[in-house]
């Protein structure tokens, strides 16, 4: 490949990136939002809706009083609210994309279809809250 094809190979990938990974607000209707206490939640995941069969990146954009919150431990676990499975009390820690309150982290399989909960755990500034967001998966055809 040429330089021209590789960096416009490159600025197709970072496109893509932007307009799929950003989370938060700008990402459109498909974003769950929720404000709990102080909180406003804002999450998105990749696969949109997620998968049966594989895992998602979840991607939660976290504002506190209305200003990113920088200074949390922002966890995540994803559960089938009508069964028991061995990987309910899993919890994946969600890392910050430098310091703008966007915190992601993979998660584990959706191995059924049906009903999930996908619940974030928060703990900023001495504050803690957990916050629930339904997903229905679809079996696949
Ligand atoms: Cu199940």
């Amino acid at each position: 490949m040429n330089s021209k094809r590789v960096l416009s190979l490159s600025l197709i990938f970072f496109a893509w990136i932007q307009a799929g990974c950003t989370g938060g607000e700008q990402s459109g209707s498909q974003a769950k939002a929720q404000q709990a206490g102080n909180f406003f939640l804002s999450v998105n995941t990749h696969p949109m809706p997620p998968e049966v069969g594989s895992s998602a990146e979840v991607i939660a954009t976290v504002k506190q009083d209305g200003q990113p919150a920088k200074n949390c431990r922002v966890r995540f676990r994803q559960y089938m609210p009508g069964m028991e499975m061995s990987s309910d009390k899993t919890y994946f820690d969600m890392v910050q994309d430098g310091s703008t309150g966007v915190y992601r982290a993979r998660g584990g399989e959706f191995s059924m279809g049906g009903e999930w909960v996908v619940e974030l755990a928060l703990d900023c500034n001495g504050k803690s809250q957990t916050v629930k967001f339904p997903y229905r998966l679809e079996w696949p055809q």
